[in-house]
């Protein structure tokens, strides 16, 4: 009888987890002529291996229980390798702990499988209670460095407090994905660190950093904002100087915090970057995605910023574990001028958004910034409706 249970569960298992790896997923449209969503998550908890999840011997498990649960796959950093899709997922488990995996996608849209083992992180002697949201830069260099976070509990919190962290980007390196060479941490002058990304070209003969300072594991207090500094050394990187080039700003989508999504791309009209922006809600923090453009020679110098949100949390993807946020550390830019743009939701899941580089350009050239209060929203729009007055009639 439990031999006969064993074997259907196992058989019904694997038959689900063939049919949701290799379901094909398709664009969702009309779309906002932005980008296209698409119709399945990339990645769930449900795509990581059943060999992850169960032991597989009848003798040991006779139940066919999970013996190692994944909470969720989110927050991955994305680089092309091979000709294939890559994300470097942060998995959590159910005990909460983050690791790195990484899922591969002959097209970047479906099929994405991971590999049959988890990344192992080298630590820097002290090991990390916790490692996430890896950012993926092939630098000029000629290594691919993963620039990530490091999470430890707060030496000064009085014992009462078992949740105060403190946050510090972990830095490694690699050729190969599978083998990490793990360097010194990065030091800078703010006491918590995070969303940090290396640039992909020297700036000055240097390493070029984005940084987000902040004052607490949470809030960003008197710190916040994308920072950029430069470090002559990349084994121990230390940024002296953190110039702040995207600051948080009342009444906006990023009043309470943001930072920089994956390394920009390099475009004709400047860098283009994906950031996420924090607000404070009566239902807690909600995190959406923009994007602005830097200066290709001053890096400091932000030349366009559309207003408000590119991507916000949409049906499923407002609900998860940390609901109403959308969050992206990684994005592959096609030769052909096609852009996948990877987002996790609600700290839960992975999903994908396509577009190009000409509709980005177009889009942060051409769409209305902020103008910071009402009035200027209104007349923002009334000059677009006049505007349209010779084309209403063909809608
Ligand atoms: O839970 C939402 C996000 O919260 C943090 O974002 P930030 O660094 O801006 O504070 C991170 O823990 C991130 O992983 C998470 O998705």
């Amino acid at each position: 009888m439990m031999k006969k249970t064993f074997k259907e569960r196992l058989s019904q298992l694997s038959e689900h987890y063939s049919q949701l790896i290799g379901r094909a997923n398709e664009p969702r449209g009309p779309g906002n002529g932005i980008y296209l969503r698409y119709l399945h998550p990339i990645l769930t908890a449900a795509h990581t291996p059943l060999f992850w999840r169960y032991d597989l011997d009848e003798q040991s498990n006779p139940f066919l229980m999970e013996r190692f649960g994944i909470n969720g796959v989110f927050n991955a950093g994305a680089i092309k390798w091979n000709n294939n899709y890559i994300l470097m997922v942060r998995v959590e488990g159910w005990d909460r702990k983050s690791f790195f995996a990484i899922a591969e996608s002959p097209n970047g849209i479906d099929n994405f499988r991971f590999w049959d083992a988890p990344i192992y992180m080298p630590d820097t002697g002290v090991p990390e209670t916790n490692i996430y949201d890896i950012r993926l830069t092939h630098h000029e260099d000629g290594w691919i460095y993963g620039l990530f976070c490091t999470e430890k509990k707060d030496p000064d919190a009085p014992p009462a407090d078992q949740s105060a962290a403190v946050a510090q980007c972990g830095i490694a390196r690699t050729h190969d994905l599978v083998n990490w060479e793990r360097l010194a941490d990065l030091q800078t002058g703010s006491p918590q660190q995070r969303n940090v990304v290396l640039h992909p070209e020297f700036v000055a003969g240097k390493y070029a950093f984005y940084t987000r300072p902040q004052d607490g594991f949470i809030s960003a207090g008197t710190g916040g904002g994308v920072g950029f500094g430069l470090s002559t050394s990349i084994t121990n990187a230390v940024v002296d100087k953190e110039t702040i080039i995207d600051p948080r700003l009342y009444h906006t989508i990023n009043e309470a915090k943001n930072g920089l999504g994956p390394g920009p791309i390099k475009t004709r009209l400047g860098w283009l970057h994906l950031a996420h922006g924090v607000r404070n809600t009566a239902a807690g923090l909600r995190y959406t995605l923009y994007l602005f453009m830097t200066d290709l020679h001053d890096l400091t110098k932000v030349i366009y910023k559309p207003g408000g949100y590119f991507i916000a949390p949409k049906g499923e993807e407002r609900i998860g574990d940390v609901s109403n946020v959308v969050f992206s550390n990684g994005w592959i830019a096609d030769e052909d001028g096609r852009v996948f743009i990877y987002y996790a939701s609600s700290d839960t899941r992975m999903h994908v958004a396509t577009t190009t580089i000409e509709q980005l350009l177009d889009y942060v050239v051409n769409t209305p910034e902020d103008e910071g209060n009402s009035s200027g929203s209104v007349k923002t729009l009334q000059r677009i409706i006049d505007g349209n007055q010779p084309y209403l009639h063909t809608i």
